[in-house]
């Protein structure tokens, strides 16, 4: 960056705030320095509060660094300048306490008045659970309409765009790292409450538009709430430093009016419906290995590579592993984890049993033979 780019940039963003403070509303102006724009109530106080503080903060700064450069440049010594002598001046001291009293008192109201907002999730038309992952979301709907739907979301950028083998169609890409194969789906003006959760470390729902960021953390429940007031497609990223693909879990809402939102229901209640595998059937090797495939790319690639070879120091090899030769240890470390290894218990039976056929079955791995669903349904007992 030149030093002539830099003052463009410098000079843009007073601009910005200054257009801001006269318009006398943050969500007036959006540029793109600006914090997301604002579609709940919210984060639009969260805007102002912002812009509020920066401009008090900004006021004060130039205030007293004036009075200080001022008093050095206008008292120095070469002048002849002899310092005054003040002590125990009543009146200096009540000012020097009451004026910054006044500032933080008027900018403690108006902020606590926001965070109490945002903690109240009482009373919400939908309350969707989430759950961090390493690396994704799971949600699951736990009340109003949509109970009982839940599923993964994940990242569906192409992994050909991320290693820059696809370099053009990373160009391309407008949502590029932030796009998910299952998006969460809401209601526009209803409230949302969004408890989160999470399953190995702590991550962070964190959507800006909504003005909400929650951490996810294992063994805890935390809730926050927002009503969405324009249908759109928001997105956001996991906003706690979880690991290796910790900017690799987006979180991608769309908001939907409230007929679309009950046809989004239907649908994807068949469609969960249809997915829905008969745990008892016997599955053939060729079956299981092509499935695993998919699941194994989702799931275990980040770690365990596309050639099973892992990385040296972090990830085992699966590729010639003995853990994955022996069924009952491959079971239980797929169900339970181990150390850096996380639990795989959020996937279906028929996804765990698919995974470990597919890397018993792969790479330098032939041991012929499938691992049925009907096992990890046992095991889970
Ligand atoms: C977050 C990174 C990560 C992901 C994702 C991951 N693993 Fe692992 N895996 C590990 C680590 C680390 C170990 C070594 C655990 C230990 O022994 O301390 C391991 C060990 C294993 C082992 C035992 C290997 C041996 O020889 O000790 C198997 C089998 C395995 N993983 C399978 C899988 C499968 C199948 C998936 C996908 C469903 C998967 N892993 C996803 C990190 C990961
Ligand atoms: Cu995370």
């Amino acid at each position: 960056m030149t030093i002539r780019s830099m003052w463009q940039t410098l000079l843009k963003l007073a601009v910005a705030a200054a257009a801001t403070a006269a318009a006398g509303s943050a969500a007036a102006i959006q540029s793109r320095y600006n914090l997301a724009p604002p579609v709940t109530r919210i984060a639009e106080e969260i805007h102002s509060l912002h812009w509020m503080m920066l401009v008090i903060c900004g006021v004060i700064f130039v205030a007293v660094f004036g009075v200080m450069f001022y008093s050095i440049y206008a008292h120095r010594r070469s002048k002849g300048a002899v310092a005054a002598n003040f002590h125990e001046s009543t009146k200096v001291e009540i000012v020097w306490t009451v004026i910054p009293f006044l500032i933080v008192i008027g900018m403690a109201v108006p902020a606590t008045k926001t965070v109490v907002a945002m903690k109240d999730t009482s009373n919400a038309d939908l309350t969707i659970k989430a759950t961090g992952y390493q690396w994704m979301w799971g949600y699951d709907y736990l009340k109003g309409e949509g109970e009982g739907i839940s599923f993964l979301s994940r990242l569906s950028t192409p992994r050909a765009q991320i290693d820059g083998s696809d370099a053009a169609g990373r160009l391309a890409n407008k949502t590029y790292l932030i796009e998910v194969d299952n998006e969460v789906v809401v209601p526009v003006n209803k409230k949302v409450r969004v408890i989160t959760t999470a399953n190995d470390v702590i991550h962070a729902w964190f959507v800006p538009a909504f003005g909400v960021k929650q951490d996810a953390i294992p063994g805890f429940v935390r809730d926050t709430w927002f009503r969405a007031e324009k249908v759109g497609t928001y997105r956001g990223q996991c906003a706690e430093l979880c690991g290796k693909d910790h900017a690799f879990m987006p979180i991608v809402v769309r908001v939907v009016s409230a007929e679309d939102y009950s046809k989004w229901v239907g649908e994807k209640k068949q469609a969960l419906a249809a997915a829905q595998d008969d745990p008892n059937k016997t599955w053939e090797l060729a079956e299981l290995k092509e499935r695993g495939a998919k699941v194994y790319a989702a799931n275990c690639q980040a770690c365990h590579q596309a050639n099973g070879q892992g990385v040296k120091g972090a990830f085992p090899a699966l590729d010639g592993s003995q853990v994955v030769m022996n069924k009952e240890q491959q079971i239980a470390i797929l169900l339970n984890g181990k150390n850096a290894m996380p639990s795989w218990k959020a996937l279906s039976d028929v996804e765990l049993a698919a995974v470990a056929t597919y890397v018993k079955n792969s790479w330098g791995n032939s041991a012929g033979s499938a691992v049925q669903p009907s096992e990890f349904t046992a095991a889970r007992k």
